[in-house]
């Protein structure tokens, strides 16, 4: 069987037989090598990057290329692509799941809150954050001012899981004191973040 062998547009060689393939590998320019089921890229819908926004991504990222995979973490996401392998493994590559291992995915769903650190009694305090869970959607974001005895829900709209939430909150105090907000996100599953992030502050 012949290889195909061809260039692409930012000079990465393309190697491997097209109709017996499994297994798609990603070389960057320093040596990274990452491997990948076919079938999962294309159900993820997988790209090589090469503009953002329609600019260069060499201007934006400091790469020529990068791979993008929705719903993965950015580890994978190999930088400036010199080769692409498409070959056939008797054994193909496996990707996540993505579960907490002491290292990687911990806290899912994630979530991070910030506001000022000094309030007064009667005007609005603004809080704002994001939240994100890999491959799954976010679907509301929950407050607790009573370090988690109580949670308020706030449902999200139309979210996806690719595209990180972006949240603010506002909330007016009418008590002078030292105040600690804790902040989770609940993902599609119903799951919350394990772990709040707590802003802690003071009003006056
Ligand atoms: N070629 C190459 N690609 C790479 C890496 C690398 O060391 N070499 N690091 C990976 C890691 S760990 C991360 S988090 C992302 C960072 O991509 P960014 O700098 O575009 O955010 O690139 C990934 N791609
Ligand atoms: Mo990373």
């Amino acid at each position: 069987m012949e290889e195909e062998r061809r260039e692409t547009a930012e000079n990465a060689t393309v190697t491997g037989e097209p109709e017996k393939c499994n297994t798609v590998t990603f070389v960057g320019a320093d040596g990274m090598e990452q491997s990948f089921p076919l079938d999962f890229l294309l159900e993820r819908g997988a790209i090589v990057a090469n503009k953002v926004n329609g600019e260069d991504i060499l201007g934006v990222m400091g790469a020529v290329n990068q791979l993008w995979v929705p719903g993965l973490p950015a580890k994978y996401f190999v930088r400036d692509i010199r080769e692409i392998r498409f070959t056939n493994e008797e054994v193909p590559p496996v990707i996540g799941p993505f579960v907490d291992d002491g290292h990687d995915y911990t806290n899912r769903p994630n979530v991070a809150a910030k506001a000022e650190y000094v309030g007064r009694v009667g005007e609005p305090m603004e809080f704002s954050g994001w939240a994100h869970d890999f491959d799954k959607r976010i679907i509301a974001v929950e407050f607790s001012l009573d370090n988690g005895g109580h949670w308020t829900r706030y449902d999200l709209g139309d979210t996806t899981p690719e595209r990180w939430v972006s949240w603010t909150f506002a909330w007016t105090p009418d008590e002078p004191g030292a105040y600690q907000m804790k902040v989770r996100s609940v993902n599609e599953d119903g799951d919350a973040s394990p772990v709040a992030a707590v802003h802690t502050f003071e009003v006056l």
